[in-house]
């Protein structure tokens, strides 16, 4: 018995090595009130040339990729990213005033201690889900938590 067990093991050992992308230090900023846009940050790497083409969480109605832009006059603005490209090894961090997930359409406040799941689809790995952590208003990253 032991050894077919084994060997089933083996034959599944291909797909989990497929998963090339890791998503790490997952956090959102608490929001003050439901009707506002919510912001997510992650950061991304990557061991082939992928593609981050959706996102999605039960935590808001529409989840879109943003990227911020300064103009000669010094007011940002915000850009829509249809897709994200990375490059192999060079890991993509998002952070408040560059890119960031915004979540449109809250199903509700984003609570300081809560998380909600966020799911992103890769063009290759597919499909990866993260739990991500709710800190405070004036969290400026995973470490601000305090
Ligand atoms: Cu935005």
């Amino acid at each position: 018995m032991k050894t077919i067990a084994f060997a089933v093991f083996c034959a599944t050992l291909p797909t989990l090595a497929a998963a090339d992308v890791s998503v790490t230090d997952p956090w959102a900023r608490a929001s003050i009130l439901a009707s506002r846009p919510g912001a997510a940050y992650l950061t991304l790497q990557s061991d082939i040339a992928e593609r981050l083409t959706a996102l999605e969480t039960p935590a808001a109605g529409h989840v879109m990729l943003h990227g911020s832009e300064t103009d000669a006059n010094g007011v940002s603005r915000m850009t829509h990213i249809e897709a994200l490209d990375l490059a192999p090894g060079t890991p993509v961090t998002f952070a408040p005033g560059g890119l960031h997930v915004m979540l449109m359409g809250l199903t509700g406040k984003l609570e300081e201690g809560s998380t909600f799941p966020l799911t992103l689809t890769f063009e290759k790995t597919g499909e990866i889900t993260v739990e991500v952590p709710v800190l405070g208003v004036t969290a400026t990253g995973p470490e601000g938590a305090e």
